[in-house]
């Protein structure tokens, strides 16, 4: 093989790896974007999960979350009050008409309260979202390892 090819191949590779990462699902006008999970420790009682929503339809909400991992899924908003983190349950995370909504560390995230066993990299599994106008899906959760600067997710 040439240097030619071997770079192709190896960009070839690199392509196939980030969309394999960026793992996407659609319903209807709503495609729900990279869902994964932190990678969580033996022990640890809650993990965060955190996708994106990009709406292209009119306004919808997502009202509900399920999983086999935890014995409750809820939604949690993430606010800066002065310098301490607040985090709440919220019934529901509104996806306005043509925009995205990002779930992601420190804003919006899905809570796993009640794990059954660790979440460990590498590992995937389904989880059920419920859109009160578009409907269900089940979207395949990555599990990841924290990144090492991340903070940590506390109640
Ligand atoms: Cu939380």
């Amino acid at each position: 093989m040439n240097h030619r090819l071997s770079a192709l191949a190896g960009l070839a590779l690199g392509l196939a790896a980030l969309f394999a990462d960026a793992h996407q699902f659609k319903l209807g006008a709503i495609t729900i974007g990279h869902p994964y999970a932190r990678a969580t420790a033996a022990g640890q009682p809650t993990g965060g999960g955190y996708m994106s929503f990009a709406n292209a339809g009119p306004a919808d909400k997502l009202v509900a979350i399920s999983a086999d991992v935890s014995t409750s899924v809820e939604l949690h908003s993430m606010t800066m009050e002065g310098d301490v983190m607040r985090m709440r349950q919220v019934d529901a995370i509104e996806l306005a008409a043509g925009k995205t909504v990002e779930l992601k560390p420190g804003g919006y995230h899905v809570m796993f309260v009640g794990l059954k066993a660790p979440l460990k990299a590498g590992d995937k599994f389904p989880v059920k979202l419920k859109f009160e106008k578009a409907g269900e899906v089940e979207v395949i959760v990555n599990v990841e390892a924290p990144a090492a600067a991340a903070a940590e997710h506390k109640h």
